[in-house]
C-alpha cells in the first residue's frame, strides 16, 4: 500500500467514524421521540389492518351497526328496477313497446298493475308535453313517482296532551318482524332519551317474550311479560300501567303474529287495542309491520289489517333481503297508508326513516 493509499483510507475510516458518532448523537438527541414515531406508525399500520378486517367484516354482515344507507341496503331492487328502465328508455325516442317495457318492469318490481300503469301514463304525458327529448323519459318517471309517495306526515305521533304514557302498538302476521323493528325502535327512542316500557304482548310462544327481553337489554328498555298464555290484552294493559307509574312516556307493544285470514285473531287484536288505552295509556300508532319481500300478498295482508285496526303506519321490513321495493309505491298509494319506516337488515341500527326523495333516487341510481 502507498503512503497515498494508506492516508486516503484513514481519512475514509475517520469520516465513517464520524458520520456514525453524528447518528448515533442524532438518535440519542430524539430517543424521546423516535419510539413516539415508531408507535404512531405502528397505530397507523394498525388502524389500517382493523380498517380492512371491518371492511371484510362489514362485506359478510351487512348489517354491522354503521348508520346504513338506504341507497347501499337497496342494491338488488335498485339493480332490477334500473336495470330495466335503463334498457328500456336509454333511446333518443321512446317507443309504444318502450313505455310497455317500463310498465312491465315497474309490475316486475311489485309497483303493482294499476299503479305502473297510472305511473307510466303520468310521466309520459310529462314526456310528450315538454316536446322532443326535452324532458328525459327517465327523470319524468322518477318525479312522477316521488310525487305519488308524496309528502305526507311520516312523523310517529305522541300524546298531545302532555301526559303519558304513548302506546305504539305493533300488529302484522307471524315473521314480518314485529318484534325486531321494537327491539330497533327501543335503541332509537331511548338514546333520544326517551323512557321507553315494552310490553310483551305475544304470549303464544315462550320464546318471544325471551326475544323482546334480549333486545330490551340492548336498549335498556323496561320489560313487561306475562306468563305463557296469559291474555295478551291483559300483559299490555300491564305494561300501560307500569310505564304511567315509573313516568314513562312510551309504551312499545309486541303482538302474536297472526294470519289475516284468522277471524277470532284479528278479533282478539281489537281487544289489546281497546284495552291499551282502557287505563293511562293512549295508542298514538298502530303500526303495521310488513315483510318488503312478501310483494303484493304483503298488499292482501295490509288489507285486512286495516280493517281490523286503525293502522296509523306501515314498517316496511327486510328490503335489504331480496325485496323489489316497488311494494312501497303499491302500499302508500292503493292503501292510503302512509310507510314510515323501514328496515334493512337484522341488526339494531338498521331502521331507517322513509323518505321518498332518497328512495326513489336509489331505485334509479
Ligand atoms: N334482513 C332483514 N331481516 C329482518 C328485518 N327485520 C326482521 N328481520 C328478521 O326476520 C325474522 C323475523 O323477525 P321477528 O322480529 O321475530 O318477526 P315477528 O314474528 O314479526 O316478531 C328474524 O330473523 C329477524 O332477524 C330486516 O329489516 N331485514
Ligand atoms: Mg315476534
Amino acid at each position: 500500500m502507498t503512503p497515498e493509499a494508506a492516508v486516503g483510507l484513514v481519512v475514509v475510516a475517520i469520516a465513517v467514524l464520524a458520520v456514525v458518532a453524528l447518528l448515533a448523537w442524532r438518535s440519542r438527541r430524539k430517543q424521546g421521540s423516535a419510539p413516539a414515531r415508531r408507535t404512531e406508525a405502528a397505530a397507523r399500520d394498525a388502524a389500517r389492518v382493523a380498517d380492512r378486517v371491518v371492511d371484510r367484516v362489514a362485506e359478510r354482515a351487512p348489517t354491522a351497526a354503521a348508520g346504513p344507507s338506504l341507497r347501499d341496503r337497496l342494491g338488488k331492487a335498485r339493480a332490477a328496477l334500473a336495470g330495466s328502465l335503463a334498457s328500456a328508455l336509454d333511446r333518443p325516442s321512446i317507443s309504444e313497446e318502450a313505455w310497455t317495457s317500463v310498465t312491465e318492469a315497474l309490475i316486475r318490481a311489485d309497483v303493482g298493475l294499476t299503479t305502473s300503469s297510472e305511473i307510466v301514463s303520468a310521466a309520459r304525458a310529462r314526456v310528450e308535453a315538454g316536446g322532443d327529448g326535452q324532458v328525459d323519459a327517465m327523470a319524468a318517471l322518477r318525479a312522477e313517482l316521488r310525487d305519488r309517495l308524496g309528502r305526507v306526515d311520516r312523523s310517529l305521533a305522541r300524546r298531545d296532551d302532555g301526559a303519558h304514557p304513548s302506546v305504539w302498538l305493533f300488529v302484522g302476521v307471524n315473521g314480518t318482524g314485529k318484534t325486531t323493528t321494537i327491539g330497533k325502535l327501543a335503541k332509537r327512542e331511548a338514546d333520544g332519551g326517551t323512557d321507553v316500557v315494552l310490553a310483551a304482548g305475544d304470549t303464544f310462544r315462550a320464546a318471544a317474550a325471551d326475544q323482546l327481553a334480549m333486545w330490551a337489554e340492548r336498549s335498556s328498555a323496561h320489560i313487561v311479560r306475562g306468563a305463557a298464555g296469559a291474555d295478551p290484552a291483559s300483559v299490555v294493559f300491564d305494561a300501560v300501567e307500569s310505564a304511567a307509574a315509573r313516568g314513562a312516556e312510551l309504551v312499545l307493544a309486541d303482538t302474536a303474529g297472526r294470519f289475516h285470514t284468522e277471524q277470532n285473531l284479528m278479533a282478539e287484536l281489537q281487544k289489546v287495542r281497546r284495552v291499551a288505552e282502557k287505563g293511562s295509556g293512549v295508542v298514538t300508532e298502530t303500526l303495521l309491520v310488513l315483510d318488503a319481500t312478501t310483494g303484493q300478498n304483503g298488499l292482501a295482508q295490509a288489507r285486512q289489517f286495516i280493517e281490523a285496526v286503525d293502522v296509523t303506519g306501515v314498517v316496511l321490513t327486510k328490503l335489504d333481503g331480496s325485496a323489489k321495493g316497488g311494494i312501497v309505491v303499491s302500499v302508500q298509494t292503493e292503501l292510503g297508508v302512509p310507510v314510515k319506516l323501514v328496515g334493512v337488515g337484522e341488526a339494531i341500527a338498521d331502521l331507517v326513516p322513509f323518505d321518498a326523495a332518497e328512495f326513489t333516487d336509489a331505485l334509479f341510481a
